[in-house]
């Protein structure tokens, strides 16, 4: 049996060691570790039917006979050594389980447990639903690629978040927006691509960190993928949908606001139109009739020139309402994204402040919108940028449901050619405590759904992925997409344990290896940070691709993204007092932390505050100093990454070792880049010289 898709012939071994990511299933060796594991995995005893249940076995049998190439055989009774399914469809006395805690777990949760009666050994992966049990599988592969024991388990767990989605933005066209490995792997030159095995290892590696939802096309409906939802292209929606279930992910698609014109031939796609709400409703039908479980629609709405509801001045609640209802019979729900912002703005107008578009846009209209509708809000008011403070948005609609979106992808943050492990970001915008109910009010406890009994909530997150060998270009990024899975599954889970994690299942258990690339996956967004744009300021990007440094790319362009930097100063004066009061959107204590300039912190001090180039950071250092000193040190520590990665070549396969490698010679050369252009530009803006005389042109 194959563990891999990917033709394992000799010469694609190693490159098979990429495309497996942290599903390596890796063949133990050590006789005392096959000893304790093997007995628990030799028979297997099935209870119940679904594809799901299909997907659990086979992936059991794939991981066992790849690690220790034994196969397990079926049993009709509970005398076999796995007892995987559903429990109400096992006879779960002969465990000894704790009912009540049983009881309590959601319907995705599911119950590992380990029992022996004398010479018996029985290992029951078992869920509340045949969803759990595949989740119960995972966990148990999990500890056995960790180097976990198993011969004691006792666990009970479930999903903290009820939403767990990527969202893809793929093209029919094959390209993928903001896609930085390879082309799409669902479509090519405005067909699906029929390689339903890319498919499913996509499934089966989502799974495994517990994703459940999925869109599979861009959030931008370009004409084409306009008619995804029509007879074209809904059989093909179908046969992807029906990999994703047996994985128990629901498959979404992105609409286009206008399809009531492009499709329905209507004059108008107003939400509040007799005509315009029976298209939504018998397209719904139509898409249910094809797709049984189809999860629903995301939703980009008057943003970034899309249409939506605004052109015929209605609000988003009257735009999504209109999907909902259609929607409703078929539990199906609307992602609706908050992303809504003045793309045409005259940069000459201080007073609009793209900040602070999306809680103007979206808090008037709180529990306006049917409860089938779910808003989703980008983790911080901008855009996904290295440094940005958590949207004022979370917490401030007790009445609306939200999920947060994450962009794995790293638009801003590298592109996959620079390093940049997302999850210690993630974490630090989860804990974040907004105050909306007082102290605990983190962001975690409002989007999975505790804090305001949402009906739905839960995460999103643009996917990192592309039909590259190794799924997301550098070998790295692997781990932003596992962990992100993870962290939707419990938010609490902290970073060293999911790296840890990652690193076992990806590279196996050598100790040098180990150390080595968790501390530069832990120190790498920090790094990252050093060389681009400084304390919070964001963007500075090159125009367009979004990649390399260009200060004022966008300074006085109409997307509503400026740092203001004259001979003076920089930043963005956000305050009440005397910038656009943004701050005011904050709950107490935050408003005051951020809008008072003595007690803003460093890292976001110029997204809050216009200051002297000759202010002092709580750090003890000038801003200018601070601009300086972190640029020289971010390309120094490339450096150190590099020398870090080549100190363990010959420890990992050729083709990880040299992908990973190759994309560290980019982040130099871009990391310079930046580091000289942001150093020259406000020297020269400044007349300050660098304290320590380095070189600056
Ligand atoms: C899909 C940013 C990106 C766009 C993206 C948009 C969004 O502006 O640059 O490519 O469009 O976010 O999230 O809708």
């Amino acid at each position: 049996m194959s563990i891999s898709p990917v033709n394992t012939t000799t010469n694609k071994l190693t490159e098979a060691k990429g495309y497996n990511c942290w599903l390596q299933y890796e063949k133990i060796t050590d006789h005392r570790l096959i000893e304790s594991f093997l007995p628990w995995l030799s028979s297997i005893h099935v209870a119940g039917s679904s594809v799901i249940i299909d997907s659990a076995v086979e992936e059991l049998q794939t991981a066992v006979y790849s690690m220790f190439d034994s196969e397990i055989t079926y049993s009709d009774s509970l005398d076999a050594s796995i007892v995987l399914g559903a429990l109400n469809e096992l006879d779960v006395e002969y465990f000894n389980i704790d009912n009540e805690e049983i009881e309590n777990i959601n319907e995705e949760g599911y119950i590992l447990k380990s029992v022996t009666k004398g010479q018996r050994k029985t290992l029951l992966a078992a869920g509340k639903t045949d969803k759990g049990a595949l989740y119960a599988v995972y966990h148990l592969l999990r500890i056995i690629q960790t180097g976990g024991q198993i011969n004691n388990l006792n666990i009970i767990e479930a999903p903290k978040n009820q939403l767990r989605m990527v969202n893809q933005w793929d093209n029919i066209d094959g390209t993928i927006e903001r896609g930085y490995s390879g082309q799409s792997i669902f479509y090519q030159n405005g067909e699906f691509t029929g390689d339903l095995q890319r498919i499913k290892d996509y499934a089966r590696l989502l799974s495994s960190t517990g994703i459940n939802a999925i869109s599979i096309n861009n959030v931008n409906v370009w004409d084409v993928e306009t008619n995804l939802i029509t007879e074209k292209y809904l059989p093909e929606v179908s046969k992807v949908a029906d990999i994703f279930r047996a994985y128990g992910i629901q498959t979404f698609l992105s609409i286009n606001y206008a399809s009531p014109i492009q499709l329905g031939g209507l004059g108008t796609a107003d939400p509040l139109d007799a005509e315009v709400k029976h298209f939504w409703k018998t397209k719904v039908e139509e898409i249910y009739r094809i797709v049984p479980d189809f999860g629903g629609f995301v939703v980009k709405a008057d943003s970034e020139n899309r249409p939506g509801p605004f052109s015929y001045n209605r609000d988003h609640a009257d735009g999504a309402n209109v999907l909902a209802e259609a929607l409703e019979p078929f539990n199906g729900v609307v992602v609706w994204r908050c992303f809504v912002y003045n793309c045409r703005q005259d940069w000459r107008d201080r007073s609009t402040d793209r900040a602070k578009a999306a809680y103007d846009n979206f808090k008037p209209l709180d529990g306006k919108f049917k409860d089938n509708v779910i808003l989703q809000v980008k983790n911080g008011p901008m855009d996904f940028q290295v440094r940005e403070p958590v949207s004022p948005l979370f917490g401030a609609m007790p009445n609306t449901n939200q999920v947060l979106e994450f962009q794995v992808a790293q638009e801003y943050t590298g592109q996959q050619k620079d390093l940049c492990y997302l999850v210690p970001q993630w974490k630090e915008i989860l804990d974040f405590d907004t105050y909306c109910k007082g102290e605990g009010s983190t962001v975690k406890r409002i989007v999975d759904g505790s804090l305001y009994k949402y009906k739905y909530s839960g995460i999103a997150a643009v996917s990192n992925i592309g039909d590259d060998i190794n799924w997301t270009g550098n070998t790295l990024a692997q781990a932003n997409l596992y962990g992100y899975g993870r962290l939707t599954w419990n938010p609490d889970l902290s970073s060293q344990e999911i790296t840890n994690e990652w690193i076992l299942q990806t590279f196996g258990n050598d100790p040098e290896v180990h150390e080595v690339v968790y501390r530069m996956l832990m120190d790498s967004w920090p790094v990252y940070e050093n060389y681009n744009a400084p304390l919070g300021v964001g963007w500075m990007i090159n125009p367009g691709h979004h990649y390399g440094p260009n200060v004022d790319g966008y300074e006085y362009s109409a997307w509503g993204t400026y740092h203001f930097s004259d001979r003076d100063g920089i930043g963005v004066d956000r305050t009440v007092e005397s910038g656009t009061a943004y701050t005011a959107q904050y709950f107490s204590p935050n408003f005051e932390t951020y809008n008072n300039l003595e007690t803003c912190p460093d890292e976001l001090l110029l997204f809050f505050h216009h200051v002297p180039y000759t202010h002092q950071l709580k750090s003890g250092k000038t801003v200018i100093q601070h601009i300086y000193d972190t640029h020289f040190k971010g390309v120094d520590q490339v450096r150190e990454l590099i020398e870090r990665w080549e100190s363990i070549e010959g420890k990992i396969d050729e083709y990880r070792y040299n992908n990973i490698r190759n994309r560290f010679d980019l982040q130099l050369t871009n990391a310079r880049e930046w580091r000289d252009k942001v150093n020259t530009y406000f020297y020269r803006k400044s007349g300050i010289s660098d304290e320590h005389n380095r070189t600056i042109y």
